[in-house]
């Protein structure tokens, strides 16, 4: 249901649809057979038939009915790429990972790190994509929630060990924030894009997660942060999202806001229901997007 109003409130059923597609590949890979899904939304179209005024209850049923629709077309997600030494790298790093031995994995990436490979590729083109790799695999039912939770505490440790050798280039005199919306805990996207704020010059605070959205207005004026980059990666926290924009423009309104994480690769426009200066999907065009808004090179 919350999936189902997001996608109303930003006028994109296709979030929607991706929620059912989702559900089914969730449900199937444990044996749960998608009729279930069906039927919820069966009852959910009536429901809302009989319980939202007809104006309302017309849009809501649109979406479903795309949902419905959603639920028999067929997802796949090819993440890492064994062709290339980077997808190598990231199959190297997970096979140890997820065998529980912490020590072996981080040390595939300082060795990389040690032989040239730049901490951007192996922050953008190993460890993201083992991430998603194991949230897909997590998804299909194919390895347990401890496994993934130790593989990402493992990606913060080599994170927090790349950062401390890090080259930046000299100082371009401008601070981002970057802070997740509220109810988002997805810190490691919003870790990774700090790293690389810092390797182009930018002075970069990552605020973490739970951070409220009138404590982000506070953030930005004590920093005097010239950018917000605002990482939202559920549809569900668009509406959190949208509250901080409105909460930091109310505290510092020249300052520039960024949006973007995974939901931006669904829906590239969202940015503008959020009320934000730009989004960006991936790191790549995070660093471009920020420089326009603030006028670096
Ligand atoms: C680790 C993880 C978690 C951890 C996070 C821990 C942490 N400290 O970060 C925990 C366990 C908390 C978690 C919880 C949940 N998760 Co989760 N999670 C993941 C996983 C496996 C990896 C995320 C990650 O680290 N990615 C690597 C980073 C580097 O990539 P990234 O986040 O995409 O960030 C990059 C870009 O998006 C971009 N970017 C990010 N932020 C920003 C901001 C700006 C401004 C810009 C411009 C760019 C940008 O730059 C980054 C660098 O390249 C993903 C799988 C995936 N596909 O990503 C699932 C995933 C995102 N989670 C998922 C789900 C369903 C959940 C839960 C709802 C599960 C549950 N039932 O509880 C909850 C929701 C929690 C919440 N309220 O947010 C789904 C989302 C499906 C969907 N689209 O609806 C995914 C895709 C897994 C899957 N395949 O099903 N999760």
């Amino acid at each position: 249901m919350v999936e189902l109003s997001s996608a109303v409130l930003a006028s994109e059923p296709s979030l929607f649809v991706s929620a059912v597609q989702w559900s089914r590949v969730a449900f199937t890979s444990r044996d749960v057979s998608e009729e279930y899904i069906q039927a919820s939304l069966e009852s959910l179209r009536e429901v809302i038939a009989e319980e939202l005024p007809e104006s309302v209850g017309e849009v809501s049923r649109t979406y479903l009915e795309a949902g419905l629709e959603g639920l028999v077309t067929e997802t796949s997600e090819p993440i890492l790429d064994g062709e290339t030494p980077e997808g190598r790298l990231a199959h190297e790093y997970l096979a140890a990972a997820l065998e529980g031995n912490r020590d072996a994995a981080v040390a595939v990436i300082l060795e990389a790190a040690e032989k040239g490979l730049p901490t951007a590729d192996l922050l953008i083109r190993v460890l993201a994509p083992a991430q998603r790799e194991v949230g897909s695999m997590w998804h299909r039912g194919e390895l347990s929630i401890p496994h993934e939770h130790f593989v990402t505490a493992t990606t913060q440790t080599a994170m927090a060990l790349l950062a401390q050798g890090q080259q930046r280039k000299r100082s371009n005199g401008k601070a981002v924030i970057v802070a997740l919306a509220p109810g988002n805990a997805h810190t490691l996207g919003a870790q990774v894009l700090a790293h690389l704020f810092e390797l182009e010059g930018w002075r970069a605070l990552h605020l973490g997660e739970a951070m409220p959205a009138a404590d982000l207005g506070v953030a930005v004026a004590a920093f005097d942060a010239d950018l917000l980059a605002l990482s939202i990666a559920l549809s569900p926290q668009l509406r959190s999202a949208k509250e901080a924009v409105r909460a930091v423009r109310f505290v510092k309104p020249e300052v520039k806001i960024l949006v973007g994480g995974p939901l931006l690769g669904e829906v590239p426009g969202v940015w503008r229901e959020v009320g934000a200066d730009a989004g960006a999907a991936t790191a790549d065009q995070a660093l471009i997007a920020a420089a326009e808004l603030v006028g670096v090179r």
